[in-house]
């Protein structure tokens, strides 16, 4: 999956191994038309972060790991830009907390269900792991919003307490906090409204998330506890280092 042409060496090799991944993506069906845009977003923002997980950004994943640990009913959303970078990071995590995987993307069509659930099912199969996969029948609405971009299953969104939504679109997060549930936002964007709107902002790029998020998940629980974590004070942390830049 990951072969592409530069070599490892290359100091912007993480950086074009991304690239690639969004291009297999985009062969594949699975992305949104401006999905390209929002992945050069997010490489500005991570260019102004230093591409490094941050202290303040790990205490706001551990915080996040806890929730989701400790949570009755969590889910991990799952977009087109997530499955093409991080589909095997997010198998990973659904299959140790024991939770669903659900598709929902901002930009509904069938064709593109389709091909992310079909990448999804393939990569379960390569890792030899079992995790359900919802999304293609949706049989619930989330509230407060019109269209196909409400449109989720009751056995996993719907009822969810705690869920990770990566890469989320600012209404239909708002709409999700709405809802009364714990939301999760990783976004490199700190200004972005769905980082703004979030229970649990995490700043960082997501497979760098993810990676940490399952490396952690054979800790003792204890040391997943942040219990002094304010998102807002997150979220200002991460503003103050993009303008004072970093070390
Ligand atoms: O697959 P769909 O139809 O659900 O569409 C997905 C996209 C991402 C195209 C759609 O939700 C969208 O247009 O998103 P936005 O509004 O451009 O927001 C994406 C946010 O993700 C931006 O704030 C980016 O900075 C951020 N971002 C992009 N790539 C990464 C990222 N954050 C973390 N890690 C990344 N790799």
């Amino acid at each position: 999956m990951d072969e592409i042409a530069a070599d490892p060496s290359h100091p912007r090799y993480a950086s074009l191994l991304m690239r690639h991944r969004m291009e297999v993506g985009a062969a594949k069906g699975m992305l949104a038309d401006s999905a390209l845009i929002a992945h050069g977003r997010g490489e500005a923002f991570d260019y102004l972060l230093g591409e490094k997980t941050h202290a303040w950004a790990e205490r706001a994943m551990r915080h996040a790991l806890g929730c989701l640990i400790r949570a009755k009913s969590p889910v991990l959303s799952v977009n087109g830009n997530v499955a093409a970078l991080a589909a095997d990071e997010m198998i990973r995590l659904a299959h140790h907390l024991n939770c669903s995987l659900e598709v929902n993307i901002f930009y509904r069509t069938p064709e593109r269900m389709k091909a992310i659930i079909g990448h999804l099912e393939e990569r379960c199969e390569h890792l030899g792991l079992s995790v359900p996969i919802l999304g293609q029948a949706p049989n619930g609405r989330i509230p407060g919003l019109e269209g196909p971009r409400a449109a989720c299953t009751v056995e996993g969104i719907l009822n969810s307490d705690v869920i990770l939504v990566p890469l989320e679109d600012g209404d239909r997060c708002e709409a999700l906090v709405n809802m009364g549930k714990t939301v999760i936002v990783v976004d490199l964007n700190p200004l972005s409204r769905s980082a703004q709107m979030g229970s649990i902002t995490i700043v960082n790029e997501v497979v760098r998330t993810l990676t940490l998020m399952c490396a952690w998940l054979d800790e003792d629980l204890l040391s997943l506890s942040e219990p002094t974590f304010e998102n807002h004070r997150s979220l200002r942390e991460a503003t103050e280092t993009i303008r004072s830049g970093f070390d």
